[in-house]
């Protein structure tokens, strides 16, 4: 496909708390992508942290959207997963994959599920199984290290973690099918904090770091996942793409911080989207 770059972003609506489609869409669109978006569920604020919050699960909507979007001939440079909330939705977006790839379009699955050795309260034990699976038809997966460990079956390891660590989980993370991964939450020796990428046809890896800033923000992954999607899909390569997001990611938990927001509300990366085109542009 030529011209401007289309997307279907396939997340929950989290109505408040920055996070998936409330995130996904506004980066992926400044970033000059056509942003077509498949809600899993309508939440009244994201599952981290807030009590009470309301779920109305669309999962009976996904397939008719897409066999809907199927019989108009629509077609799409990638299709972005995040959180998908059970078995059946996994399922679900798995066989839209399936109608959905071509030869040279990208998978792009977000596992998202745990962080800070812990899977997210909402999911089942057997859940990051299932998660596998899919990271199977994708191209490229971005899990953070405990989602890694998850994916992989493996007991999580705080940081800091050595290269040679760093580099076993990438290539086993590829080994579950993903030609590329980018390992997110990696935290060095030197208390930098950044990714890891591998692209397991050429065998590179590299890293992107900066140095650390405390505080757990809600949403930086999607943030993360949203600012490197939109740098690949404007022909930056998989490691030019981990800088662009990185230093997107961490400028918006400054001044998030600075502000002194509510860790839960999400981090401000609107202000941060002038950089971010400036970024793209300077390819
Ligand atoms: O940011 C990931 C995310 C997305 N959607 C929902 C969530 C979370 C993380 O907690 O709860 C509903």
């Amino acid at each position: 496909m030529s011209g401007q770059k289309r997307v279907a972003a396939i997340h929950d609506i989290s109505c408040f708390g920055r996070c998936s489609l409330t995130v996904a869409l506004p980066i992926l669109s400044a970033a000059g992508i056509e942003t077509s978006v498949i809600p899993t569920a309508v939440l009244s604020t994201h599952t981290g942290g807030f009590e009470g919050f309301t779920y109305r699960d669309l999962t009976q909507d996904i397939r008719p959207i897409s066999k809907h979007w199927q019989s108009l001939g629509l077609e799409f440079d990638a299709l972005y997963s995040g959180f998908l909330g059970s078995f059946e939705q996994l399922e679900i977006v798995s066989a839209l994959f399936d109608d959905f790839k071509k030869n040279d379009n990208i998978i792009f699955v977000d596992p998202v599920m745990a962080d800070n050795g812990k899977l997210y309260s909402v999911f089942p034990p057997e859940f990051p199984d299932g998660m596998a699976k899919l990271c199977r038809k994708a191209d490229i997966i971005l899990p953070n290290m405990t989602e890694a460990a998850f994916l992989l079956g493996q007991t999580y390891k705080p940081g800091p973690y050595t290269p040679d660590y760093i580099e076993a989980v990438l290539k086993e993370l590829s080994n579950l099918g993903p030609k590329m991964v980018v390992l997110t939450g990696v935290c060095t020796e030197n208390h930098q904090l950044g990714a890891a990428v591998y692209d397991s046809r050429t065998g590179s890896i590299g890293y992107e770091f900066s140095p650390l800033v405390d505080g757990f923000y809600h949403g930086t992954g999607d943030v993360f996942a949203s600012a490197l999607l939109a740098a690949l899909l404007n022909d930056f390569d998989l490691l030019q793409s981990a800088r662009v997001a990185v230093d997107f990611t961490v400028e918006s938990i400054k001044r998030t911080k600075e502000a002194g927001t509510d860790v839960r509300f999400g981090v401000d990366f609107e202000n941060s989207i002038p950089n971010l085109i400036k970024a793209l542009n300077k390819s």
